[in-house]
Parts: C-alpha cells; sequence; structure tokens
C-alpha cells in the first residue's frame, strides 16, 4: 500500500470547470481524500504535464511523494487499491462489471455532448471562455477578449463541430441527451446513486458530464431544472455523498431500470467504439459513423478509445468462468454482446497505456498533441 498519510496534501491540478477535474473532486469528496486543487496556468502546466506524465490533459494528481499521475479511470483504480475503506467498485464482479462499463461510456460518449451544450450555445461559450482566459490563460499577455475568442474556436474546432457535430444532426445529440435525462431521473426517483442508497464508480463516472457541465452550463442545466430534477437531485447527493457514513449496501444484481442505459451502450456506444478501431485502423483522422438515430459527420478518431475497448474485454476475460456465464447472459439480453466483440483484433501501439496511471501514451482525442 503506498504511503499516502503525509503532511504534504494531494494536489489537483486543473480547471475548476473542467469535466475530469469533477469527476476525480466526486471521487476524493466521496472518499474523503484531502487533496488541494490547483490551477497551473498554461503554457506552464503542458510542458510540467508532458514531462511529467508523456502527455499534457487535466487532471493531473500529484502524490505526496511527488510523482505525478493522469487518466481519472486508472487513477481511480489506483486510489481503490491504495486506500483504506468503503471501495466504490462494487465487490460483486458482474455488478463491478456493468458499474465499469457506465463509467466508460460516462467518460467516453458523453464527453462530446457536453462540449456541445458548452461551446455552440452562446450563454455557454461567454460563461467558459471567460472562466477559462481568466483561469488558465492568466500568463499569456493578451486582451481577454481575444483570448476568449482563442478558447471557443479551439473548443469548437476541436470537441464540437471538429468532432462530428452538424447543423444537420445537433437535434439527434440533444435529442440522445434528453434520453439520457430521462433513463436517469427514472432511476433516481427510486434511489440516491445508481446501484443503490450508496454511490459506485458509475456514479463517479457519470459525475464527469453532470457536476461541471451539464448541471453548471446554462443551457443544459435549465434542461435539467425543467425535465429531470431529480438529477439534480443525484448531482448535489453524491457530492455531499461520504461513503464511510453510508450504512446501505448496493442492491442485488442489476436492477430492471439500468437496462435502458445498456440498451443505449449496445446500440450506439459499442457500434461507434467499433468505427473508431476502423478509423485507427485505417489511420483515418476523421469518420462519419451512423447507427440508429444517431449520425455523426467527421467525427475525430482515437487511439485512447481503442485502448478503452480492450479495457472493457479484458475486464471480461478476468471474470471467473461461472461469473463469464451471467454477464454474457446480460450482455445478450441488452445487445451489448456482439458490438463488444465485433473487432477480431484491435490495432494499439505496442505496450499502449500500459504504465498508467504513472505515464500516458495517448490523448482521449487525437487532437492537440
Ligand atoms: N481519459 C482522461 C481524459 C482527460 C481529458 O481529456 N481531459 C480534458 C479536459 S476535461 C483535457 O485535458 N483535454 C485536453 C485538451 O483539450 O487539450 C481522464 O480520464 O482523465
Amino acid at each position: 500500500m503506498a504511503n499516502l498519510e503525509s503532511a504534504k496534501s494531494i494536489l489537483l491540478y486543473g480547471s475548476n470547470i473542467s469535466y475530469f477535474t469533477g469527476k476525480m473532486e466526486n471521487y476524493f469528496k466521496v472518499k474523503e481524500v484531502a487533496y488541494r486543487q490547483k490551477v497551473l496556468a498554461y503554457p506552464k502546466f503542458e510542458k510540467t504535464m508532458k514531462e511529467k506524465v508523456g502527455i499534457h490533459q487535466m487532471p493531473a494528481v500529484e502524490l505526496p511523494d511527488g510523482r505525478w499521475m493522469t487518466d481519472t479511470t486508472k487513477m481511480i483504480q489506483w486510489f481503490e487499491d491504495n486506500l483504506p475503506g468503503k471501495k466504490i467498485i462494487p465487490e460483486d464482479p458482474i455488478q463491478a462489471f456493468f458499474a465499469l462499463l457506465l463509467e466508460d461510456w460516462a467518460d467516453e460518449w458523453w464527453w462530446r455532448t457536453a462540449m456541445h451544450y458548452r461551446w455552440h450555445y452562446a450563454e455557454g461559450a461567454h460563461f467558459a471562455s471567460r472562466h477559462l482566459a481568466e483561469e488558465l490563460l492568466s500568463s499569456v499577455p493578451l486582451p481577454i477578449w481575444i483570448k476568449k475568442i482563442f478558447l471557443t474556436r479551439r473548443q469548437r474546432n476541436g470537441y464540437t463541430i471538429g468532432d462530428g457535430i452538424t447543423k444537420e444532426n445537433v437535434k439527434t445529440i440533444e435529442d440522445n441527451f434528453l434520453n439520457l435525462l430521462e433513463n436517469l431521473n427514472n432511476i433516481f426517483e427510486k434511489r440516491n446513486f445508481i446501484f443503490g442508497n450508496r454511490p459506485s464508480i458509475a456514479d463517479i463516472g457519470f459525475s464527469g458530464p453532470f457536476f461541471r457541465h451539464f448541471a453548471l452550463d446554462p443551457v443544459p442545466l435549465e434542461i435539467i431544472r425543467q425535465k429531470a430534477p431529480k438529477v439534480l437531485n443525484w448531482v448535489s447527493a453524491l457530492w455531499n455523498a461520504r461513503v464511510s457514513k453510508i450504512d446501505d449496501d448496493f442492491v442485488e444484481g442489476i436492477p430492471d431500470d439500468l437496462e435502458p442505459l445498456f440498451a443505449e451502450i449496445g446500440k450506439i456506444y459499442l457500434p461507434y467504439l467499433s468505427a473508431n478501431v476502423e478509423a485507427v485502423r485505417q489511420n483515418k483522422i476523421k469518420f462519419d459513423f451512423e447507427f440508429g438515430n444517431v449520425y455523426l459527420k467527421n467525427a475525430r478518431y482515437s487511439h485512447y478509445r481503442v485502448w478503452c475497448l480492450k479495457e472493457l474485454r479484458n475486464r471480461f476475460q478476468k471474470l471467473s468462468e461461472k461469473h463469464k456465464v451471467q454477464v454474457e447472459i446480460l450482455l445478450k439480453k441488452f445487445e451489448c454482446w456482439e458490438p463488444l466483440w465485433m473487432d477480431d483484433s484491435l490495432p494499439l501501439n505496442n505496450s499502449q497505456e500500459n504504465e498508467l496511471p504513472f505515464r500516458a501514451d495517448t490523448k482521449m482525442l487525437g487532437v492537440y498533441e
């Protein structure tokens, strides 16, 4: 077990409105890990991160012993292994498998939608670009209005219109979000968190898109207030939850009301991961994707998400034979089984991401590297 007891606190480097920094903060809060959030202005932050972990992205964590870490998924797994106390990854291997699948979906699929609501609408773009200009670009000697224009263009070209969203498909992206709200609201009408009255890694995963984006940015926040108020309760409940003080256990098995979420993963997310595999294999930086009601035009490829798919498969492979049978039955029921195994081999780079969370090989999307 790593020595985390130290007079020096854990440092969390990242913006106060960042998706993955918000996810890490929710994890630290729920587990009562003392941390100090710190902002290193650009370009210093980028340079330091590349030196320390190989790539630049938010957040980074600096441990009391001076080691730096990156990637919320692998950092949380590392902390779960190294922190005493109650775990947020369920002990039941079947639940753990599905909770981690939800985390992956929350991290990778909902990013584009979150960026869309923030940067497409003027209210979101004004608020976020001003915040980031003052928070991250304080040492750049330019007027704030130029920094705002630069940031808005950077985010749109990288993550919204530059990642598959067009005038024609914008409605489908927003409908997909409304559908998620309905499904989540339905769950939180019955219990506080996704797997019971106790938070799990699935809730922490969803704090990424919700805590610093959907429940903060003006346009999606108003939609949630009107259409899914229980989801707003859940955002605050998670931020205020302390696992050490919760006696409730997770519910048994996989609750029926999670089925619509897994059906979406089978219908859209896993086929999307597969289309991404093909794009990476062919070295196509941009690719089109169409499935059900959702289509993307010139979505950005991602080497990282090929690795995400490998991680999902590895988790299945590591299950005992008995649990494999049960998980396979459920994956088939949710129509996730076939798309999970669609591609025979995965185009991964040699030992890609093997050193996470202390060293990373690729950013989440192939842009601004
Ligand atoms: N897989 C990573 C993703 C981290 C990530 O992509 N963070 C965003 C900000 S929330 C970022 O730093 N993007 C890099 C950029 O915009 O250049 C994790 O889980 O931490």
